[in-house]
């Protein structure tokens, strides 16, 4: 069965490499909201509304599971989409926050134990406006080690010069923002790049980080975290390394622009 990955634009690209280089033979369809990208400054319910259409347009092409390849739409929408709005027995759709969190606490869904303090002493958060207002993260990762401070910054700017294709501002732009959260951590335990579009300036934030923080990036924890559960969820599995990509915008533009992320263009179609 095909798998959906969503995300607001181009960022999810980094979650889909990492899919189709662990799981060669997942058909996946890739569906970037161009048209209304950026999501970090948008309302919560907007935020709702769009990742909503964006995942009904991937149940539509017969995608029986949808990732959200987006933080921000992970953090906002996730939840009440699953409670609210998603029929579980027709289809499923999984965020990112849970593989990083289970990463940090090392502990896995559904064994029952109490939250326990797990040697996570504290984290920082590089993640968009909305992700960070939405409280998602310390949320989640307070369910499974309740005494972990978490210090969020909000990186304004990060996404836009990213999505733009301008790489040395964009490390400028992650330098300011390591800057601004050491002066308020110094020595972080880990740093978690809570966004998808981040992984293109990792080594900028890597290298304004203290040596000694652990900095923990994304896309191939969501693709281990994938691989496991189609092995509890095999009906969802299956295919022969098809790959499509949609996009809300101008397939042209974004499928040139794609290149920022993939080292080549991608042949994008119009969703
Ligand atoms: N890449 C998205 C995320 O992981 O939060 C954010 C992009 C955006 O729409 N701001």
């Amino acid at each position: 069965m095909k798998i959906g990955v969503f995300d607001s634009g181009l960022g999810g690209l980094t979650v889909l490499t990492a899919l189709t280089r662990a799981l060669p033979s997942q058909d996946f369809v890739y569906l970037g909201d161009n048209a209304n990208a950026p999501y970090g400054w948008k309302a919560p319910t907007e935020i709702y509304e769009l990742t909503i259409a964006g995942v009904e347009r991937l149940f539509r092409e017969d995608c029986g599971l949808v990732i959200l390849a987006c933080n921000t739409a992970s953090a906002v929408a996730l939840h009440d989409l699953q409670v609210n709005w998603l029929n579980p027995a027709a289809h499923r759709v999984l965020g990112v926050f849970v593989p990083v969190i289970e990463h940090l606490t090392r502990r896995d869904w559904g064994d029952n134990t109490p939250p326990t303090h797990t040697g996570l002493r504290d984290v920082a958060l590089f993640a968009t406006p909305a992700t960070v207002r939405s409280g998602a993260f310390p949320r989640e990762l307070h369910f499974r080690a309740r005494d972990v401070t978490v210090a969020p910054q909000a990186c304004t700017g990060l996404v836009e010069a990213i999505e733009a294709g301008d790489l040395d501002r964009a490390a400028e732009v992650a330098r300011d923002h390591v800057a601004a959260l050491l002066a308020r951590l110094p020595a972080p335990q880990s740093a978690v790049l809570g966004c998808t579009h981040y992984p293109l300036v990792e080594a900028a934030f890597r290298a304004a980080l203290p040596s000694a923080t652990t900095l923990v990036s994304q896309p191939e924890l969501i693709a281990a975290s994938l691989g496991d559960y189609l092995k509890r969820h095999p009906r969802f599995a299956g295919g022969t390394g098809a790959v499509r990509y949609l996009t809300t915008g101008d397939p042209a533009i974004v499928g040139t622009r794609a290149a920022v992320f993939t080292g080549a263009p991608v042949a994008f179609e119009a969703a």
